[in-house]
């Protein structure tokens, strides 16, 4: 007779194990990009390749930054550039330089293969307020 709430206890212990599981694994990828920071209309992050065509090597890329249709100085920007496909590390652009303005461009940014990119801006504004502008990059050879 006792099996029977031994058997539905474990039941509810694998399910529980699973929800939590799940959870976890929600939350690791939401903190990967928050939402909040993807999209803000009165903090637009405008990320445009100066080089082009994009091909392997080197190539300038620069961040334009708006609050609420004024240009922004003093923020700070970390850029990546990953590409789509597994396995690759990803690229960090040595330095992003402010030239005023409200624009700022990498230095010492390269490719390093080509294939599809995504490049990603991470923005900090002089107020300590954060967002992400991203780009779509097909480099050629
Ligand atoms: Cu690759």
């Amino acid at each position: 007779m006792a099996r029977y709430p031994t058997t539905t206890r474990r039941k509810r212990g694998a399910t529980l194990a699973w929800g939590l599981a799940i959870l976890s694994l929600t939350l690791l990828l939401a903190g990967c990009k928050p939402p909040a920071e993807r999209a803000d209309a009165s903090r637009p992050v405008e990320v445009v390749l100066l080089t082009t065509p994009a091909r392997v090597g080197p190539a300038a890329i620069e961040v334009r930054l708006t609050v609420a249709g004024a240009p922004a100085s003093g923020a700070t920007i970390g850029l990546v550039g990953d590409m789509t496909h597994a396995g690759m590390v990803p690229v960090v652009a040595p330095a992003v330089v402010e030239l005023g303005g409200g624009v700022y461009r990498t230095e010492g940014f390269a490719f390093d293969m080509a294939g599809d990119w995504v490049i990603t801006a991470d923005v900090r504004y002089a107020d300590g307020v954060t967002r992400q502008g991203s780009l779509a990059v097909s480099v050629a050879r």
